[in-house]
């Protein structure tokens, strides 16, 4: 289900005609949890040279992931380690842990909005992105009381116009800056009391919104404390109808709470024919290379068969090194898989076969790099990307064969 189809249900499943049957389930996977080990289902394991998820789930459990982190703040010792994600629509927080072959999975709670997505303090807190517009969207906190978890208002004098994104500077300032979606990042002191946001960056201008279209991915370089850049992801005009960017910011002189607008940078670009799948997550790895998840580009079935197609960006995971100062203000890092191939694909590639990753981080302590990869009709999927695989888009959805309209390219 595209983001405008939930937007257009309402995003609710207390509202669709199969109620109480989810209902039923969700009391009971409330109450246990749920393993796989692959492979476990009825396509068997995936053609050689693919790679299926470590978790899927079916449409009687949500609509559309979000990706999350792999939680390592202070207040929750029993989530520690364990990866924790959502369902957008559908609004339930679970938690995976995965032991590299059995992936077992809980239900936390529910949040109270739609979930689009998380994000971390400078101590490893993890905040929970609600979802609405008119300005009246909470960032909240989970919490956890004898097994028991609730989300709490984080802020409660803040509210927010429909975040997509939260990151910290790693600068020991202790501030958060959230991603509005129309172009809009705000950025504030991370206490509980705290009353006031400051406008970081306003690229509202340039960027077209919204249901899957806006300002979509924020990350701050490894050294922002001292060059003071950060990346962000969004979808503009001029194309046809758009394109999608990847830009380069630097705050302003003066101002730690001001970024300087005419500082961008523009990494690249690409036209974008269909208004859905624009993925836009960033995060950096403990090498500070950054990665860059895009989307199939759009429509339906990968109408366009980009994800399996190397010579192409969209569908892809890309990662960069972007500590050069001139354009096009990258270059690609000597161990990407494509390097000084002769065969026409792009080098900026790291992984492929994706259709359209919904947020991705990266967990130092264990470097792996997790992607939640929304799913079209029947499965929603997570993986723990690794290099130079290719994670089956659209020759498989979840761990089953896409027989849909799968690329002429696959297996
Ligand atoms: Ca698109
Ligand atoms: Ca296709
Ligand atoms: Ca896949």
């Amino acid at each position: 289900m595209s983001f405008a189809a939930w937007i257009r249900t309402g995003g609710s499943m207390g509202t669709r005609a199969a109620g109480a049957f989810v209902v039923a389930a969700l009391v009971w996977f409330a109450c246990e949890d749920d393993s796989q080990t692959p492979p476990d289902n009825g396509d068997g394991p995936p053609p050689a040279g693919l790679t299926d998820p470590i978790w899927e789930y079916p449409r009687s459990q949500g609509q559309s992931i979000t990706g999350g982190y792999v939680y390592r703040g202070p207040s929750i010792p029993s989530l520690v380690g364990k990866y924790v994600y959502a369902d957008h629509p559908a609004r339930h927080i679970w938690a995976l842990s995965y032991d590299d072959t059995v992936a077992t999975n809980e239900l936390l709670v529910d949040a109270p909005n739609r979930v689009s997505s998380f994000g971390v303090a400078e101590n490893g807190e993890l905040f929970v992105c609600g979802y609405s517009t008119g300005g009246d969207t909470k960032i909240r906190g989970l919490s956890e009381s004898g097994g028991v978890y609730t989300t709490t208002d984080a802020f409660p004098n803040l509210t927010f116009d429909r975040p997509v994104d939260l990151q910290n500077a790693g600068d020991g300032t202790d501030r958060l800056f959230v991603v509005e979606q129309p172009g809009i990042i705000r950025v504030f002191q991370n206490n509980s009391s705290t009353a006031t946001t400051s406008e970081f960056l306003d690229i509202s201008s340039d960027v077209a919104c919204c249901s899957e279209l806006g300002l979509l991915g924020l990350a701050f370089h490894p050294d922002y404390e001292t060059n003071g850049f950060f990346y962000v992801y969004y979808t503009t005009t001029g194309g046809t109808p758009y394109r999608d960017r990847l830009s380069r910011f630097q705050v302003s002189a003066g101002d730690p709470n001001d970024a300087d607008e005419s500082t961008e940078k523009i990494l690249f670009e690409v036209n974008d024919r269909q208004g859905n799948h624009n993925g836009g997550a960033l995060c950096f790895d403990a090498d500070g290379y950054l990665f860059v998840a895009m989307g199939d580009e759009g429509g339906s079935g990968d109408v366009y068969d980009n994800a399996q197609n190397r010579k192409v960006l969209f569908g892809k995971i890309l990662r960069l090194d972007v500590d050069y100062n001139v354009a096009p203000y990258y270059g690609i890092p000597p161990s990407n898989p494509f390097v000084g191939n002769v065969d026409g694909y792009r080098e900026e590639i790291f992984a492929w076969g994706f259709r359209n990753p919904w947020r991705m981080s990266y967990d130092t302590p264990t470097d792996r790099l997790w992607v939640g990869d929304v799913g079209q009709d029947k499965y929603e999927e997570i993986d723990i990307v690794e290099i130079g695989k290719n994670y089956g888009w659209d020759c498989r959805e979840g761990k089953h064969n896409f027989l849909a309209d799968p690329s002429p390219a696959c297996p």
